[in-house]
């Protein structure tokens, strides 16, 4: 046996010198001895490897020291499981946080390598769907930079969101492959592995006493292998861990089967349980539903839980200091299933009885809701739920019981409040209530903006609220001002700290310092030609991938995020169909040149956001090829939006359009990217858009638009759209122009289903918000006009985001949730 050497017996590493040579030296040294290239031979790809290798070898000392520190001061955990992160490219983020990207551009540029190339060679870790994936990743980043002891858990999908092309105007999906080259970000670490079980039965033994036992002895078995990948926060303060979970079968091969010839069946197995990590769900509001996302989220649940109760044992003697050395934050319901897992492997597995477990595991947990879509809201049919995880069935029965005895005894709640707080939905296909779950195993609710806090007060939790005054509480969201401002917009990031100094870096909120600047006109003209090398460079882009050239003078109006019908793409197309409408009939006039740039994929189950797409397409190349317009409009929509896109689009907005049907959009996370990147926003009292006004100053943002309880009494009394429409000659002329194929020759009838809907229901309320909308799109059209209004109001917008930057968002949880 080797003699162990405790961790505190080996000396910490000495600093390592960031001299550009010495970085020289580690990247060839790299280069040779783990990739095994001669620099001579070696490929762009390569090069990448090697610096992100370089790069991560710097954060692993760091990473080592945080660990450390965390057990050496006995602090709290954080443990964030989201079966989503939308992580991005790391590269540049990392060598920013630790300080190295001057001295590591000059190292490559030594040997000849130009880092901004290599950088574009970085996949996007694309494993999530839209904002609820960002946030978890902008969060790992600020727990990291806010000194907060945390690790993510997730799923190391093997496919990330799908790669999105568009072919003749539709949406095509291809497959998404950012491991294909490798990852030599993270460590596989085969030692942290456990078994995760599904399906058969549940054994009950009889132990006297009235006491009992219960044994799950689950059908298949598959393994869970841990992957970490270090999360750098800035200066390297800390360096936390996200650990990604994937699945390996038990046995890799049945060789029996394969000797007698079987040789699909003797993989069989390997197969399917490969498969469970295979692919993330594109979905982004409609629950999957499908048999394989449960086995996912009880997948990724259990695997994480073992391992928090694993590490907790060998720091404690027991359980009882759970709550205290450990928080649990569910993003959303996907891992919410974790409450009956936590209570099976504190009972079962651990001997605990059934009311301490129960009372652990709601001190534990804490519960973040993204969306009041009841649509949108998960639930499992209770047979399948049951034949997967009959164990979990049980004890969810059994927190119910609990549940609605003491909600009818000690509360007094009704017959109808109680059918509504139940974990079980009755009435037609018995179902599981997730977002119930969460709610009563949890200490926190969270919403994550003000305005959908309250909403979920009074609408899908307004029974458990009157039973738990004290649960909800909000968080709104926030994004991290070193990926959203310093990385993406270098230009506006020097800038800043040539006027006001570097204390912003530290504290976002600083940037209120720039707020004299607003009215100093030599700074709005350096402000503003920064914008403009932003436009340019999305300029080039739009013109390498599809070809429209985009004038920088014309002002950027920019929508990129996930296709919904309640994100109102549809409200914004249709504007631009009624502008281009006027252009053609007044051609006089003074129009203020504009592009439209849209981006943004649909889930490929949703017929009518594959429609919008299309639409938009259609839109634009009528529009863009028409002579009449003289280049006053254009529409781009550009495809296969992603976080590196983002990156691009985000400092080259000049407007930004965040006008989803008031009520229907939790927060919103790129409303503050571009309000913070000296975007103005035109947008509806939405989600966090009521927050930012409060912050910029109504008088720097463009609000219109019904309100959401204007929204909701229409809704309840209901209204008559068409009559609307008759009302608005210039809605019902774009309208008639849609349906009737003007944008679509090859197939006249293409939208006329679409447009049926404003006509009929408009339950988004596209009709009723259309004449508000083109009315503030007129007032933009003025203020444009007005350069150095604009350009002051730009710089305000700026000045005044701070208070949206992620730290703030993770302190608030940490000292109000977390205790940590
Ligand atoms: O979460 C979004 C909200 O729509 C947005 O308003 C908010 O800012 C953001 C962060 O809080 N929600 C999502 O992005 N939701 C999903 O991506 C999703 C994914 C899978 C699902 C359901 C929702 O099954």
């Amino acid at each position: 046996m080797m003699n162990r050497v405790s961790a505190n017996e080996i000396p910490a590493p000495a600093p390592r010198s960031t001299e550009p040579s010495q970085l020289a030296t580690e990247l060839v040294e790299r280069l040779k001895y783990r990739i095994g290239k001669d620099p001579k031979v070696a490929k762009p790809h390569d090069w990448l490897t090697a610096a992100i290798l370089v790069v991560r070898d710097r954060i692993t000392d760091k990473w080592m020291d945080s660990t450390r520190r965390t057990y050496a001061t006995g602090a709290k955990r954080v443990y964030y499981l989201s079966l989503e992160f939308l992580i991005g490219r790391l590269m540049r983020d990392a060598m920013t946080n630790i300080g190295l990207m001057d001295e590591m551009r000059e190292a490559l540029a030594s040997l000849g390598v130009d880092i901004d190339i290599i950088a574009e060679l970085e996949p996007d870790a694309a494993l999530g769907n839209g904002g609820l994936g960002r946030l978890a990743a902008c969060f790992i980043e600020s727990m990291a930079t806010t000194d907060v002891p945390a690790y993510g858990y997730g799923i190391r999908y093997v496919h990330g969101l799908f790669r999105q092309q568009i072919a003749d105007g539709w949406q095509v999906e291809l497959p998404e492959t950012w491991l294909a080259h490798g990852n030599p970000w993270e460590f596989e670490r085969r030692e942290s592995s456990y078994e995760i079980g599904f399906g058969g039965a549940v054994e009950t033994l009889d132990l006297g006493d009235g006491k009992q036992r219960f044994v799950w002895k689950p059908a298949e078995r598959v393994i869970a292998t841990a992957y970490d990948t270090p999360a750098v926060g800035w200066r390297a303060k800390r360096v936390n861990t996200l650990r990604l979970w994937a699945a390996n079968p038990i046995d890799p091969i049945l060789l029996d089967a394969f000797n007698a010839g079987d040789h699909i069946g003797a993989l069989r197995d390997s197969n399917k349980a490969e498969s469970l990590t295979r692919v993330l769900y594109p979905a982004d509001a409609t629950p999957a539903g499908q048999e394989l996302r449960l086995r996912q989220e009880f997948f990724f649940s259990s695997a994480s839980l073992q391992d928090i109760l694993r590490r907790h044992l060998q720091q404690y003697p027991d359980f009882s200091s759970l709550p205290d050395a450990v928080a649990i934050q569910l993003n959303d319901t996907h891992p919410a299933v974790s409450v009956a897992e936590l209570v099976r492997l504190l009972t079962d597995m651990h001997g605990l009885d059934f009311d301490t477990a129960w009372d652990l595991t709601r001190r534990t947990f804490g519960y973040t809701n993204h969306t009041l879509l009841p649509e949108a809201l998960e639930s499992w049919p209770v047979p399948l739920f049951e034949r997967l995880l009959p164990r979990h069935m049980q004890i969810v029965y059994a927190i119910n019981a609990k549940i609605l005895i003491e909600a009818r005894k000690e509360r007094g709640a009704d017959d109808q409040s109680v059918r509504n707080i139940s974990l079980i939905e009755e009435g037609g296909e018995r179902r599981v209530r997730m977002g119930n779950l969460a709610f009563v195993g949890s200490h926190s609710v969270n919403g994550v903006s003000a305005l959908h806090t309250e909403l979920m007060k009074e609408t899908v939790f307004a029974d458990l609220h009157r039973l738990y005054p004290d649960r909800i509480n909000n968080k709104t969201n926030g994004i991290t001002p070193r990926r959203w401002l310093m990385q993406c917009n270098p230009g506006l990031f020097n800038l800043i700290r040539e006027s006001i100094g570097d204390a912003f870096e530290d504290d976002a909120e600083q940037l209120k310092a720039l707020d004299r600047f607003a009215g100093d006109s030599a700074f709005r003209e350096r402000f503003a030609a920064i914008k403009r090398e932003n436009k340019v460079r999305l300029a080039n882009l739009v013109q390498a991938r599809i070809g429209v050239r985009l004038d920088p003078g014309a002002m950027f109006d920019i929508q990129i995020k996930r296709i919904h019908e309640y994100k109102r793409q549809l409200l914004n197309i249709v504007e631009a169909v009624a502008l281009y409408d006027q252009i053609r009939s007044r051609p006089e006039l003074d129009w203020v040149p504009r592009v439209k740039l849209f981006a943004g994929k649909a889930a490929p189950s949703y017929h009518n956001a594959k429609l919008i797409i299309k639409l938009a397409n259609d839109v634009a190349r009528v529009i863009n090829n028409d002579p009449a317009v003289r280049g006053l409009l254009k529409v781009v929509f550009v495809p296969n939006y992603n976080v590196s896109l983002a990156e691009v689009m985000v400092p080259a907005a000049d407007l930004s359009e965040q006008i989803s049907t008031a009520g229907m959009e939790a927060s919103g996370t790129g409303n503050m990217k571009f309000a913070l990147n000296g975007a103005l926003t035109i947008g509806t009292l939405d989600g966090a858009n009521v927050e930012m006004r409060d912050h910029v100053g109504a008088e720097n943002i463009v609000i219109f638009g019904m309100t959401a309880d204007e929204v909701a009494r229409v809704r309840a009394e209901g209204h008559n759209p068409r009559a609307i429409i008759e009302g608005s000659p210039e809605l019902s002329q774009a309208l008639s122009a849609i349906s009737s194929g003007v944008f679509s020759p090859d197939d006249r009838g293409r939208f006329a289903g679409l447009i049926d809907g404003l006509y009929n229901h408009d339950w988004f309320m596209v009709a009723a918000d259309f004449d508000a909308y083109a009315k503030a799109q007129r007032d933009v059209d003025a203020l444009w006009s007005d350069t150095a209004a604009w350009n002051s109001k730009a710089v305000l917008n700026t000045a005044r985001m701070g208070w949206f930057s992620s730290d703030r968002t993770i302190r608030q949880y940490a000292t109000e949730i977390w205790g940590a």
